[in-house]
């Protein structure tokens, strides 16, 4: 049997969750993709030697009415939280992202990863590793790393 996982990517516009969801699924690398556009995706995974069916959604941060957030938080299964290590302000902003997802879900804990994407760009570069490592930590020691959608470093792990 099949299991089906719902996952949303969120972080701020420009982090690059579409390049990554894209790379993900497609095996391409898109460098333009139109920033407000909000889809899902499904990819068949083997994951402990189970076949699982993901469905992504790759958010735009453009919904008008807080309810829709709401709701697809409410209904997604695991999250992955995105920022950029060229910016700063990418990883402030998920402290915000992580608290909204549990308050809505109305938990202490949601399965998530953290994941810093543009490693490619280590001349760039703002956020330290260790600090994605310290906001993970603070978090329960939840997932992290650093990817990149460009150069597809770790978009499969
Ligand atoms: N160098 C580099 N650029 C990236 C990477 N991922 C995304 N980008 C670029 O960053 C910009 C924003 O990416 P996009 O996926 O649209 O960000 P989103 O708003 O979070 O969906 C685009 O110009 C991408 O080509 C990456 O891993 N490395
Ligand atoms: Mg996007």
């Amino acid at each position: 049997m099949t299991k089906d996982y719902k996952i949303v990517v969120l972080g701020s516009g420009g982090v690059g969750k579409s390049a990554l969801t894209v790379q993900f699924v497609q095996n391409i690398f898109v460098e333009k993709y139109d920033p407000t556009i909000e889809d899902s995706y499904r990819k068949q995974i083997e994951l402990d030697g189970q076949t699982c069916m993901l469905e992504i959604l790759d958010t735009a941060g453009t919904e008008q009415f807080t309810a829709m957030r709401d709701l697809y938080m409410k209904n997604g299964q695991g999250f992955a939280l995105v920022y950029s290590i060229t910016s700063q302000s990418t990883l402030q902003d998920l402290n915000e992202i992580r608290e909204q997802i549990l308050r809505v879900k109305d938990a202490e804990d949601v399965p998530l990863i953290l994941i810093g994407n543009k490693c490619d760009l280590e001349g760039e570069r703002a956020v330290g590793r260790e600090q994605g490592q310290a906001l993970a930590r603070s978090w329960g020691n939840v997932q992290f790393m650093e990817t990149s959608a460009k150069s597809k470093i770790n978009v499969l792990e």
